[in-house]
């Protein structure tokens, strides 16, 4: 495409509840979205940071100062430029995967349509529809746990994912079980707990679980091939996955066995189809995170989540499960379990002007 600018807003989207992890609480997504205007027509994407650099150490207003004063003034020193080429350029500036992955969405989505492709098909989805899983956050007390993810069942969700920390563990997990017999169900702690926390974890293996989901610390690869030795549940990193290299180094050294793949934590899709081709070579099972995307995010990773490598239900739930309103005017909706994949050209959702007015706190432009 021929770049001609960038347009970046903050958006503040109501949630319909609040969300909390082990690393906080959020009632309000604070998002950034990205317009690339090209010559050749429009192209969104969206950096999934949040508002404190708790779940890695990108964050809203770093995300946006970068962009505006690295990332998207490089890309415009190019005249023109492939999807494919844009991390290339991207790359002498460290980090900030997530405000490259964006910018970089926001290209590709202007490309393909252009090129009047869809970004399901470019990226090489098999499938027309995923299995949709829910993540649901940390509840006042178990028994409001199991009254929440009643909930999430009863609307058809396939697969459900329950946030753990220190002391609200084993106790939160046993009572979904017990409440719900054999459902699919993982657990997430995002990176609460340590290897001095190794017998709790082990606990947690009487629960016939999917998946454990980043118990240690980002950067804490040796201590989870340790921590793998020790469990029988199947450890899955999310935050410490940051590349296709990190992935590869995880793979080596035993650290997981399954990987949650998040294209804005690895620095864009184009990183994340690289991941799952190299998982799906070495016979290792994804699935496909989420950042409680917008309507274009989500768009993308019912995309990506239909590729072949993806056997698990990943976090790809309906809009509603996190916003009363979507900025995009197809949302996400759950059918039989299941969120289907776009067909349009480019990531196939068109924008509501409307909606993303309403929602926008801060604008900038940036022209060749
Ligand atoms: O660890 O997967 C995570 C949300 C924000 C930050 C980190 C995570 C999450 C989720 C929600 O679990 C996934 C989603 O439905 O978007
Ligand atoms: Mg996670």
């Amino acid at each position: 495409v021929t770049l001609e600018g960038f347009e970046l807003r903050v958006l503040h989207l109501p949630l319909v509840a609040p969300f909390t992890t082990s690393f906080g609480t959020e009632t309000v997504r604070e998002v950034i979205v990205v317009r690339a205007l090209t010559a050749d027509g429009d192209g969104w994407g969206e950096i999934v940071t949040q508002a404190d650099p708790l779940y890695s150490s990108e964050y809203t207003q770093g995300a946006w100062d970068v962009a505006l004063r690295f990332l998207a003034p490089a890309l415009l020193d190019r005249a023109r430029i492939a999807p494919e080429e844009v991390a290339d350029v991207l790359e002498p500036f460290k980090g900030h995967r997530m405000a490259k992955a964006g910018v970089e969405l926001a290209v590709l989505d202007a490309a393909l349509r252009a090129e009047g492709r869809s970004f399901a098909e470019y990226a090489g989805a098999v499938r027309d529809r995923v299995p949709s899983g829910v993540s649901v956050g940390i509840q006042r007390d178990p028994g409001a746990l199991v009254e929440a993810v009643r909930g999430y069942l009863d609307e058809g969700y396939v697969r459900i994912k329950i946030k753990i920390k220190p002391g609200r563990d084993v106790g939160d997990t046993a009572a979904v079980r017990d409440a719900f017999g054999p459902i699919p169900l993982q657990v997430d702690a995002n990176s609460a707990f340590t290897m001095a926390d190794a017998d709790t974890l082990a606990e947690l293996d009487r629960f016939d679980l999917l998946l454990i989901e980043q118990p240690l610390q980002e950067d804490d690869l040796v201590d989870h091939a340790t921590l793998a030795k020790r469990l029988r549940t199947p450890v899955c990193l999310d935050e410490s996955i940051v590349s296709d290299k990190a992935a590869a180094d995880a793979l080596a050294l035993g650290s997981a066995s399954v990987i949650n793949v998040k294209a804005g934590r690895v620095g864009g899709y184009i990183e994340a189809v690289k991941i799952h081709d190299r998982c799906l070579a070495a016979g290792v099972p994804v699935w496909c995170g989420g950042m409680l995307e917008t309507g274009i995010g989500r768009a993308a990773n019912a995309a990506l989540a239909a590729l072949p490598g993806f056997t698990l239900p990943g976090d790809v739930s309906a809009s509603a499960r996190f916003y009363p309103r979507d900025i995009v005017t197809e949302p996400a909706v759950l059918e039989d379990g299941h969120v289907r994949v776009p067909v349009g050209h480019g990531l196939g959702v068109e924008i509501d002007p409307v909606a993303l007015d309403d929602f926008t706190v801060a604008r900038e432009t940036l022209t060749r």
